[in-house]
This record gives structure tokens, sequence and C-alpha cells, in this order.
């Protein structure tokens, strides 16, 4: 029997009906369109997409988009993701996570699935901090970086993913900046050509929204980048 051909989409057949919930100018916004530009150019049946996320304001990422989808359990995404591929091989599988969700509580299950190097994508959204829970530092904060867990500068020296992930022998291994977007679409593109476990880690800032005690001062503080101490 000769393949069925998979119909062309284009980016809208893949954007969701869902209202996205993300600060206006966070570069989510960018990973989202350049994924959205991606999948239509991958060959790969909508039916047969999947995105799956841990938490955080980055594992709102399977709600945009128009596939199947899971906002799983901090951290342990990689564990659902691996069920999904092993139960079907044929399905597209993705993992969104950020960097408190993949480097902190899901760090055990993140190294073991590059060491595992099941055919799953994953895009890391390393914006260097807690950003849904309003702004304390993660494992890839920097010394110094003020944060709301931090208010004198953090002291503790952060990861580097792509270190990290050479170390449990990761196969594919790219770092892009977040407001990158034909280069990202490029390498989502090729993230899922490539067979075994693909991590993308993109790198931007994020605009923490501090908690406040009045509406007009958390507009006001929304879109101040969180300062890295000198
Ligand atoms: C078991 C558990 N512990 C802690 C939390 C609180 N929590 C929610 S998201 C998050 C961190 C998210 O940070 P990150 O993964 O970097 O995502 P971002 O919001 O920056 O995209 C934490 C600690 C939780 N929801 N569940
Ligand atoms: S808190 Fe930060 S990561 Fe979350 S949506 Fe706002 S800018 Fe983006
Ligand atoms: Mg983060």
């Amino acid at each position: 029997m000769g393949e069925v051909a998979v119909k062309k989409y284009t980016f809208k057949d893949f954007q969701s009906d869902q209202e996205v919930r993300w600060c206006p100018g966070c570069d989510d916004y960018v990973i989202l369109r350049s994924m959205l530009k991606a999948l239509p150019e991958m060959g790969v049946k909508k039916e047969d997409v999947v995105f799956i996320s841990g938490i955080g304001c980055s594992s709102r990422f399977p709600y945009y988009v128009d596939s199947y989808g899971m906002h799983s359990i901090h951290g342990r995404a990689p564990a659902i993701a691996s069920g999904v591929k092993l139960a079907n091989p044929n399905l597209s599988v993705w993992v969104a996570t950020g960097d408190g969700d993949s480097m902190a509580i899901g760090g055990n299950h993140f190294i073991h699935v590059l060491r595992r190097n099941i055919d799953l994508n994953i895009v890391l959204f390393n914006n260097e901090i807690y950003g849904l829970t309003k702004g304390q530092f993660s494992p890839t904060s920097l010394i110094g970086q003020k944060t709301k867990s931090s208010p004198y500068g953090n002291t503790q020296p952060p990861f580097q993913p792509g270190e990290l992930a050479i170390g449990a022998r990761a196969r594919f291994f790219a770092r892009i900046g977040g407001n990158t977007p034909k280069e990202m679409t490029q390498l989502f593109i090729n993230a899922e050509k490539f067979k075994g476990t693909s991590l993308i880690e993109i790198f931007f800032g994020s605009f923490v929204l501090p908690i406040a005690s009045s509406k007009e001062s958390v507009i006001s503080l929304a879109f101040t980048p969180f300062k890295i101490a000198s």
C-alpha cells in the first residue's frame, strides 16, 4: 500500500481558539508563532501532533496549539511524553517546559529523558526565573540576580542547560535567543526530523509581574524587566 500524502497545512490550521494569557511583549509569543509556522512544514498529520507540558507560563503552550496535548504535572512532562511516544511511535511528541519546570522540580526526569534518547522534541523556555509564580530565582538565574526570593541578589551559581544536556549524553542540543523567529522555526523543523530526543533551549528575559498592592502598580511594574545586580 502506498503512503497517503499529508495535507498541506497553514499557520491557521494549528492556531487554537484559546485566549493567550502571557504578558504583552513576552518572548513566549515568538516561540508560539515560530512553532505555528514550523508545524505545517514538518509533513506530519495534524492529528499526530501532541504537546505535553509541565507547569509554568511556558507550560500553557499546549492550549495555544490546535493539536492533542496535555498541561500535566510540574516537572513530569518528559515521563508523560515518553509514555505517549511509546504507546504510539507514529506521533510527533513535543515537550514544552520552563527552566524551573525542567531544571528544578523536574531535573531528574530531564536528565534521564535525554539519556534514554526516545524520539521526543523538548522546547526549553529559559527565562532564568519562575515566571508564573511571580519571579523567584530558578536554577538558571544568574549570581546577583535580584528576584522575589533573592531581594539582595541570588548567591547560587546557575546550571548551563547545555552542559547538563551533554553530561546526560543528549544527542541533539541547540540554543537560540528568544527574538529570532526565522531561525527558531527552522530549528523546530530540524528537531522534528531528528530521530531521538532533541533539546532546544530558548534563552530570553521575563517581565515578571511582581506582587503589588494596587492594580496600578501591577500594571506599571509589569513591563519592567528584572534587574541583574552588577
Ligand atoms: C508541585 C508544585 N510545586 C510548585 C508549584 C509552583 N510553581 C508553579 S510554576 C512554578 C515554576 C515555573 O517556572 P518555569 O518552569 O521557569 O516557568 P515560567 O513560568 O518561567 O515559564 C512553580 C514553582 C506547583 N505548581 N506545583
Ligand atoms: S511572567 Fe514572564 S514568562 Fe510569564 S508571561 Fe509574563 S513575561 Fe512571560
Ligand atoms: Mg522560567
